[in-house]
């Protein structure tokens, strides 16, 4: 069975999400990370980053949220999570996926720290191109790949949901308040709440 490490109000609410979409069985490991959990031999085995969100199944470790979304979605194929491969909206997937690593966070990193960066140096650009091309890729909707909600949408609706409502570092536009608004609408989004808010 799959084992969620994780900590409450940490980016494992991506795993948590996912794994409730996927509606498979798992089990919780929460992590102290005051008490520095995360940094024991038995922890660092499973991520050698020492940091949350991490999952086993069985003889299997995966850590990044993005490729625990990756994983979860595949390993469970009949929840619809990543369309199939050869399938052409599979391009736009994977690259959503990897869209939050690669442009989403350094972009907010930089904006926190003010620091400016030479665009054609930046993996991200400039912090407006990323936001102005999500714009576009949410805008027609429902979710980023169309009628179809995917793994990816957990890992942008979540950098989106904290960019705006949580660090207000994102400015609101209709487009992104829309989305956003359907993904907290998702009853699996709610539970994963649920299970964190219950998490003192
Ligand atoms: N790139 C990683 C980032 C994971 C990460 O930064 N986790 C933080 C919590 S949000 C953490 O475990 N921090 C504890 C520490 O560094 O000691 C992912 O996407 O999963």
């Amino acid at each position: 069975m799959i084992k969620l490490y994780w900590a409450p109000r940490t980016r494992s609410l991506r795993a948590l999400w996912v794994l409730e979409e996927a509606g498979a069985p798992y089990e919780r490991v929460r992590i102290d990370l005051a008490a520095g959990e995360q940094k024991s031999a038995e922890f660092r085995a499973i991520n050698p980053m020492a940091k949350v969100p991490a999952l086993t199944d069985g003889a299997l470790a995966v850590a990044e949220s993005g490729a625990i979304c990756a994983y979860v979605a595949e390993a469970h194929p009949d929840a619809g999570l990543s369309p199939q491969r050869g399938h052409p909206a599979r391009g736009r997937y994977l690259q959503w996926l990897f869209f939050s690593s690669g442009c989403i966070e350094p972009a907010f990193l930089t904006k926190f720290a003010n620091v400016a960066v030479d665009p054609r140096m930046a993996s991200f650009g400039d912090f407006d191109r990323v936001f102005d091309v999500l714009e576009a890729a949410v805008q027609p909707g429902p979710w980023l790949l169309g009628e179809k909600f995917t793994a990816a949408d957990v890992m942008i609706g979540l950098d989106l949901h904290f960019g705006i409502d949580i660090f207000k570092l994102v400015p609101t536009r209709p487009v992104f308040r829309a989305y956003v608004d359907r993904c907290l609408a998702r009853p699996a989004l709610q539970r994963a709440k649920a299970i964190e808010a219950d998490a003192v």
